[in-house]
């Protein structure tokens, strides 16, 4: 019967495959397309048991968290889940799903585009094809090579291990930093972060975003980093303290950069903007149709599972499934 599905909550962009899967099972309410998103949740805040969270920008804080008294789960779309508020959901008892593997081999190229971009200057030497340049000359060779690189990784979890496996391939040394050392893996470790820094030219974030890694890669990690060095930021935003990389980048403490993810998307500040020898991307790592399709689905199906009375398929180990409340 219709009326005993259960009642779930979508924030965030209307995503296709997300909004299909959940109408067909669940009885769905759409912040983003309700007319008074206050006055929809005031009537349904009652009988809400799930949230899909279909995008990072959408926030399942603790204020929403605690309007919702029947809560149960969070199906989060994407790896990082800094939209959530982890600690509110633990104290609730409510279990977290995001959407980890699926993306982690798109990321991990994504990865490398974007550092051979920052280190080639591939998308400056397009515009110089389109602006018709090359007819005048060639375009300069590029200062930088991935030749004589040695990367540090700061995180070093699925996609970092994606990404360093290609590095692998590719002949450049990698070395790495996190929380705590990693048994299966043979790259050197560096407790800390400002000594790994010191010793290699070129830094991977793909670090969790929130509290903990909040502007992790400061002004004294970019001094460390050096002259030579390029900073390919592949997390979030907050990790890395954007004004200190703007300094940087101005007074070449460091050399390049590349980003795929600013502190107030879609907001990027000017000055990065004006700086022609970096390279931006609009958040891109996972966006192709084929891995996007795959995230949207497992939104679904970690809320399919709930709805089976089964643990969700991939749970955050911090909100551990404690059971179906019914
Ligand atoms: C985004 C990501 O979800 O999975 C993540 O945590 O950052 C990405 O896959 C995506 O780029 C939408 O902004």
């Amino acid at each position: 019967m219709a009326d005993d599905k259960a009642e779930v909550l979508m924030i965030g962009p209307v995503k296709k495959l997300i909004a299909d899967g959940l109408n067909a099972a669940f009885k769905l309410h759409v912040m983003a397309t309700a007319k008074d998103g206050e006055a929809l949740l005031a009537e349904i805040a009652p009988r809400v048991r799930a949230i899909a969270s279909s995008a990072p920008s959408a926030k399942a804080d603790r204020a929403l968290i605690r309007r919702l008294p029947r809560l149960e789960i969070i199906s989060s779309f994407g790896v990082g889940y800094d939209n959530i508020d982890i600690k509110a959901a633990v104290e609730h008892k409510i279990v977290v799903a995001n959407t980890p593997q699926v993306l982690t081999e798109e990321v991990a190229d994504t990865a490398l585009g974007l550092l051979l971009c920052t280190v080639r200057e591939f998308p400056q030497a397009d515009r110089f094809v389109r602006a018709g340049k090359w007819k005048s000359g060639d375009y300069p060779l590029s200062k930088a090579t991935l030749r004589n690189r040695i990367v540090g990784m700061a995180g070093l979890g699925q996609i970092g291990k994606a990404i360093a496996r290609r590095l692998d391939a590719f002949g450049v040394p990698v070395v790495y930093h996190s929380r705590s050392p990693q048994k299966d893996v043979g790259y050197r470790y560096y407790p800390k972060l400002v000594d790994m820094a010191r010793d290699v030219d070129t830094l991977i974030v793909i670090t969790p975003g929130g509290p903990a890694t909040r502007n992790l890669i400061n002004a004294e990690v970019l001094a460390a980093l050096g002259p030579n060095g390029i900073l390919i930021n592949m997390a979030r935003g907050s990790v890395v303290d954007e004004r200190a990389l703007i300094k940087a980048l101005e007074d070449r403490t460091i050399y390049s950069a590349g980003l795929d993810v600013f502190v107030n998307e879609p907001q990027v500040p000017a000055e990065l903007l004006a700086m022609d020898h970096i390279v931006l991307f609009p958040h891109l790592g996972s966006s192709s149709q084929f891995t996007r399709a795959k995230m949207e689905q497992l939104v679904v199906d970690n809320l399919l599972a709930w709805q089976a009375g089964k643990p969700p398929l991939t749970p955050l180990p911090e909100t551990p499934w404690a059971g179906w409340k019914g």
